[in-house]
């Protein structure tokens, strides 16, 4: 590449080449230089957010340099790339994790110049700087989140790779309590962004609604789509950078832009204001917001507008870089891997379809064949993943929406389709309701395009995220799709976390002390090294300052619920910690019914047996989508039921019910350490894996939960005994199901109880609970809490018990953080890209 740039100007930018700080009188120079000409303030008005953003601004420029140098690298070398498309990426804050991944978080700590300059009375370190930044919350809850650990892995395993997603104007609302209901704010984090960099020469016009035509082109007919609508796509790049190395790799998010500029002119002059702006304004709703739900799809107009907008512009981008590399067509999956999160970004598949017959002029088979991967083997296009079984969450458009919005997808659709179907029938001749029950479009009132299905027919894999999900996958919803392909499309990769973020970043103390058992830091890199930890075990001295590690994170909570909420809770209590998306299937009602349960167990106890009662604090936290009435109600009862605890003498701090605000990346990074215990409770076959189960592990806390997801595989890692399991199993949940719908359906008495609490009003108008508490009496119990309420009562019980006992509870936590190498998010993309994506790490120099 360089040798394209005459010499004279190459020498001028090798002289003049940007050196970064590499040490604390550098940085404080570059942070002076920020406040002062970046921001125009001076010493004498820099507060805390001037300093958080010169120090962003340090940081950023030295990502900048490497990011630079890590796409020049990797346009040069032109090996295959990964495109990771998703709707979401719940990345949360940027620049702790830019100053460790860089390694310098040391020169900023004490941050001397902006002490000096501060008001006397504000103590400038740098955790209070950190504190300044808004998450960048652009998802809902476990999909979002494995995508951004997936884009840390990424660049820390210098895999050539994009993320490709929406720019929201607005993430996820920011969630108040009022009262003890959820209310609703907007969240608006653009303010001041410096990790993004907006690239208005990086545009792309998109079409929708209009109609096709047909044209005869040299004897050959093609099909024109001619546009009702284009919209402007304008990308914003995000750096993101790979943990002690220079790899940077790019997160681009695309924003709607009226096209042609602000807005209509013409029509402004003649007069007709309302239209010009209207129009406008319509464009860029296509960007403005995150749809709020997890694990539920609303099938809404605006939300197909999303994904279209989102994939075409992703593909356009896709295509025409590959397009520079001058190779034929049939070599894209030879240079192109793209990995579908869910099936949001099925239409990717259709869209390529597309370009390559309707703008490419390829023929369809051919076309098809490079779309499938199939054109050479073994090389792989499309990847699709699978989050979750839940019917409500499984995509399906209806038929006349598709044909209105995206006229000529809804044919292609129609096409692949039309050829599935018949090598299908070929293949089974004898039996005609395959055909019916595998087709993409669903002959129901209206018609539907199943996404799942479309997406399973155009990739070459198809993935689950732990491994009871990916068994669940085969045998149920895509089981036709396992006797038409054969098992090897199908595979599992279990989900991992960053242990950067979820360890390093959250819990320093504990990391430091990892670090000094296991031969320094390479356990950051390399997970499995923590299995170093065993052997110290038996070391008194570092169980004590591990379980002074705990105890600091615990008092750091405290202050935080009392600062936040009022209600003094003591750290010497077991803290059980329940934080996620508030949802039937993960049974925050199971919990409060719990917790119900034992304030009332308490209440009938004597002052003497009260006395020998180990006290807890139950820590709730998470947001409920603003259409799930079921879910709200849930977290207004937590509150009730806190409201009349807490403030109860006779408990004292026997029990404390707690619900945390607005729970989002960054309060999870303070809560996960703090946990003596969580809660992962799906009604078995539920949860399609569960990412915070290893999050709470991994710091040192122990789990309740039942066989579902990960949490099977957690116990085989870390032992039974190190884990707290109880309920049905995913094998007998129909049947149970069967049974409450058809039998009588006698509910567990220790559970009755508690309803009858719910219902003499001691939390609070019953009326209010009588949803919750038909569900389970009276319509069928769905999720199963009555059937594994006492199995849940007793486990607790195990729980109190172990922990009275310090010594054995900190040896279990030792013991399981030793054994959780295997949950690194680093393996998840190590086996992505060998058994999915056939693509291989490219290094960059180090300056
Ligand atoms: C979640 C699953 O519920 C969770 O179990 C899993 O750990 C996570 O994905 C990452 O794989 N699913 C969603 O967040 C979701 O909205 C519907 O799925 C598409």
């Amino acid at each position: 590449v360089e040798a394209s740039i005459p010499e004279p100007q190459r020498e001028a930018w090798k002289r003049n080449q940007i050196t970064s700080f590499t040490d604390k009188d550098g940085f404080e120079k570059e942070v002076v230089r920020h406040v002062e000409t970046t921001l125009a303030r001076s010493m004498f008005n820099c507060d805390e957010i001037a300093a958080y953003s010169a120090t962003s601004l340090s940081f950023r420029d030295r990502l900048i340099t490497h990011w630079n140098r890590t796409q020049q690298r990797q346009t040069y070398r032109d090996t295959k790339r990964v495109y990771y498309l998703s709707l979401e990426f719940l990345m949360g804050r940027a620049l702790d994790n830019a100053m460790l991944n860089v390694g310098l978080k040391n020169v900023a700590q004490g941050m001397q110049p902006l002490r000096t300059f501060a008001p006397d009375d504000w103590d400038c370190i740098i955790e209070d700087v950190i504190k300044q930044e808004h998450d960048a919350a652009l998802g809902n809850g476990g999909l979002g989140r494995l995508a951004a650990c997936f884009l840390d892995s990424l660049a820390t395993l210098n895999f050539p790779a994009w993320g490709y997603g929406l720019r929201y104007r607005y993430g996820i609302f920011k969630q108040e309590i009022i009262d003890g209901y959820q209310v609703e704010v907007p969240d608006y984090w653009l303010d001041f962004n410096p990790w993004e960099f907006p690239r208005h020469d990086v545009t792309v016009d998109i079409q929708f609604f209009g109609q096709v035509n047909k044209k005869t082109d040299g004897g050959k007919t093609i099909s024109v789509w001619e546009a009702g609508e284009i919209v402007q796509a304008v990308a914003y790049d995000v750096p993101i950078p790979g943990y002690d190395t220079p790899t940077t790799n790019n997160l681009r998010l695309w924003s709607s832009k009226a096209s042609g500029g602000e807005f209509d002119f013409q029509k402004f002059n003649n007069g007709d204001y309302e239209s010009s702006v209207a129009d406008q304004q319509r464009a860029e709703t296509i960007s403005a917001v995150l749809y709020p739900n997890d694990n539920l799809e609303r099938g809404k107009e605006l939300r197909l507008k999303q994904q279209y907008f989102w994939v075409a512009a992703s593909l356009y981008d896709i295509v025409r870089r590959f397009k520079k590399s001058r190779r034929s067509w049939n070599e894209f999956p030879d240079q192109v891997a793209i990995q579908l999160n869910d099936t949001h970004p099925t239409l990717a598949i259709v869209e390529l379809q597309r370009i390559l017959v309707d703008v490419e002029g390829l023929e369809w088979d051919l076309a098809w064949e490079i779309v499938t991967s199939t054109v050479k083997r073994p090389l792989y296009c499309f990847g699709y993943t699978n989050h979750t079984v839940l019917p409500e969450a499984l995509e399906k458009w209806p038929v006349g929406l598709v044909q209105h919005l995206l006229p000529r997808h809804l044919q292609i659709i129609y096409d692949i389709n039309l050829f599935f179907l018949q090598s299908v029938e070929k293949a089974f001749p004898n039996d005609r309701d395959i055909l019916r029950r595998v087709s993409i479009i669903e002959e129901s009132q209206p018609k539907m395009v199943r996404m799942a299905f479309l997406a399973i027919v155009g990739s070459h894999k198809v993935n689950g995220v732990a491994e009871l999900h990916s068994d669940l996958i085969k045998t149920t919803i895509f089981k036709d799709f396992v006797e038409i392909y054969g098992p090897d499309k199908f595979t599992n990769v279990t989900n991992g976390i960053t242990p950067r973020r979820w360890l390093h970043q959250a819990n320093p103390r504990l990391s430091e002390l990892i670090a000094s058992k296991c031969g320094g830091k390479d356990f950051l890199k390399d997970l499995t090294l923590l299995n170093q930890l065993e052997k110290h075990i038996g070391d008194k001295q570092f169980r004590k300052e591990w379980a002074e590690i705990k105890y600091a994170n615990k008092v750091r909570l405290a202050k935080h619920i009392k600062d936040t909420t009022g209600v003094v809770v003591n750290p010497a209590s077991l803290f059980d910690v329940q934080v996620k998306r508030i949802h039937e299937y993960k049974r925050q009602q199971l919990n409060i019914f719990g917790v119900i349960h034992r304030y009332l167990s308490l209440k009938a106890m004597t002052p003497d047996q009260r006395k020998k009662q180990l006290p807890r604090v139950s820590i709730f936290g998470g947001k409920a989508a603003p259409g799930y009435w079921m879910a709200k109600q849930i977290i207004h009862l937590i509150n009730s039921v806190g409201a009349v605890v807490n403030k109860d003498e006779d408990i004292g701090d026997l029990l404390k019910v707690i619900f945390l605000e607005d729970y989002n990346v960054s309060k999870a990074e303070m809560i996960c350490p703090a946990s003596d215990i969580s809660e992962h409770i799906s009604t078995a076959g539920t949860e399609a894996s569960g990412t915070s189960n290893m999050k709470f592990v991994l710091n040192g806390g122990l789990i309740i939960g039942t066989c579902d997801g990960a949490n099977i595989e957690i116990t085989r890692e870390i032992g039974e005994s190190n884990i707290f399991l109880f309920g049905n199993l995913s094998e007998d949940v129909e049947d149970l199901r069967h049974a409450h719908t058809y039998g009588s359906h006698a509910i567990d008495p220790d559970l009755d109880k508690v309803f009858n609490e719910i219902e003499k009003g001691t939390f609070g108008t019953p009326h209010d609970f009588s949803a919750m508490i038909a569900a389970v009496r009276h319509h069928g119990d769905y999720y199963l809490v009555s059937d594994d309420f006492h199995s849940y009562i007793e486990t607790h019980q195990l729980v109190d018990e172990a922990y009275r006992n310090q010594d054995e509870w900190v040896a279990k936590c030792i013991t399981s953080v030793s054994r959780m190498g295997f949950f690194t998010s680093d393996r998840c993309i190590n086996e992505y890209a060998e058994e999915i994506w056939n693509v291989e790490p490219l290094l960059v120099d180090r300056h």
